[in-house]
């Protein structure tokens, strides 16, 4: 890296699950987010501490691991649950750097905004107009003005790219990297894209990306055998949207239509996260300028029967992390187990800032040069009454009463049942591996250190 601070591109995506070429799933079209990961480090088993949006966010953006009362749900605000938190980009305003955030960062764009950026963060729907749903379609706004119902769960228009949010934010964030680079002031510039969440809106040419007919739908699209009631859900979030049903599954009409749909909304991402990128090249940015692309929890495309996130099995709890640093690192992949918590640590270190106190995470800046170094024994999410801990073999996750009492168990063995199909908590044989892994949440993150 040459000489100075390095700048921070720092981009979240909404609910974007692992479903990207560089992430093993050679059907999808993602050419822009996979070039980033071959430039740069792919972290093959990253956890976020909470599978929900606000509180993930949160949790990341403070470093800061959600506890029962702390960092819960969607509508989390930072600074309500933790009032005066050094907030990552606080930390490098302080040290010198211009923060900006474009798009969805905070989940909440004010939230601790003050103190956090150098300027007002900026949405597309700063400028007012349309719902956050974002319909261009005439027939899918109106279904949306209904109060009984959103519109539909996703949008096949024939529309320019910046007629959805994310065209809008790439193009802001660029017009914001061109004004960045005039300064020539150090910047921490945060581009927070809308898709892949729901509802899966895209351009119609992303959708043309996909044949509809041989889409890989999930294959265990039930409860896995032994799961107590607490690991499931109704799936609230998507049953708000016009013609899903109310209760039962989803017809396999729909399921695939969600499929393509989610599909089609991640590959619009990655061509908006494409132009930034070459932004930053044109520039001639990118070899003073750390990147790191994370979504910000994983998503139920079906598996177990369950859409949306808001549970504990590991593909809601897994998301993408990349992290592109200038000669370091590059096409490495690294199958430690690691965090997001880990993020505010990392950047600090990489640019060279102190580590403030109240860090839970460990950089994983040594990761870069030895991904196969020895590393942390263990990761912790959680959602709700609902602790997980993984470790290289087993995804364990225990409910509990408020007064602490154990309520249900459940137990996966990665090794053997990588889809968590089985619940294996409550066989007698397992017994003591039950024990062993309750008492690792028990001693939590500090003792699970690299
Ligand atoms: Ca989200």
């Amino acid at each position: 890296m040459t000489e100075g601070k390095p700048n921070i591109l720092f981009i979240p995506i909404d609910d974007l699950r692992p479903q990207l070429g560089c992430y093993g799933r050679p059907q999808m079209v993602t050419p822009h987010i996979d070039r980033l990961a071959e430039q740069g480090t792919v972290f093959a088993q990253p956890y976020c501490q909470v599978p929900v949006c606000g509180a993930t966010r949160a949790s990341l953006l403070t470093g800061v691991r959600p506890t029962r009362a702390r960092f819960r749900d969607f509508k989390t605000w930072a600074d309500e649950d933790l009032p005066g938190a050094l907030t990552l980009p606080q930390h490098f305003r302080e040290h010198g750097y211009v923060t900006l955030s474009d798009g969805k960062v905070f989940h909440h764009r004010t939230d601790t905004a003050e103190r956090s950026w150098s300027e007002a963060p900026w949405h597309p729907r700063s400028e007012g107009g349309a719902s956050w749903r974002n319909y261009q379609l005439e027939q899918n706004i109106r279904y949306d003005t209904d109060p009984q119902h959103r519109g539909p769960p996703y949008e096949c228009a024939d529309v320019p790219d910046t007629a959805y949010y994310d065209g809008r934010i790439a193009d802001r964030a660029i017009a914001d990297l061109r004004r960045l680079h005039e300064t020539g002031k150090p910047f921490f510039l945060a581009a927070g894209f809308l898709k892949p969440h729901l509802p899966f809106n895209a351009p119609k040419r992303y959708w043309d990306l996909y044949r509809h007919d041989e889409l890989d739908l999930a294959d265990n699209p039930f409860r896995p055998e032994g799961a107590p009631e607490a690991a499931l859900h109704n799936w609230g979030e998507l049953r708000n949207y016009f013609d899903v049903p109310k209760a039962g599954p989803v017809s396999e009409a729909l399921n695939r239509m969600l499929v393509h749909g989610y599909y089609a909304a991640t590959s619009y991402t990655d061509a908006q996260v494409g132009r930034l990128l070459a932004e930053l090249e044109r520039l001639a940015l990118h070899e003073r300028t750390i990147v790191v692309l994370w979504g910000d929890h994983g998503w139920q495309l079906g598996e177990h029967g369950l859409w949306c996130k808001h549970c504990n099995f590991n593909t809601s709890l897994s998301a993408p992390l990349i992290l592109r640093v200038p000669d370091r690192g590059a096409g490495a992949r690294c199958g430690a187990l690691v965090e997001f918590v880990d993020v505010y640590p990392t950047l600090c270190e990489l640019a060279g800032l102190p580590l403030p106190d109240h860090l839970e995470g460990s950089s994983l800046a040594p990761l870069l040069d030895e991904p196969d170094r020895a590393w942390k024994k263990a990761v912790f999410s959680r959602y709700r009454a609902g602790d997980s801990v993984r470790t290289a073999q087993y995804l364990y996750t225990q409910w509990s009463d408020a007064g602490g009492t154990v309520t249900a168990r459940m137990l996966y063995d990665h090794q053997v049942d990588s889809d968590e199909n089985r619940n294996i908590a409550e066989q007698p044989e397992n017994r003591e591996r039950v024990a062993e892994l309750a008492a690792v949440l028990a001693k939590g993150w500090e003792a699970a250190r690299p």
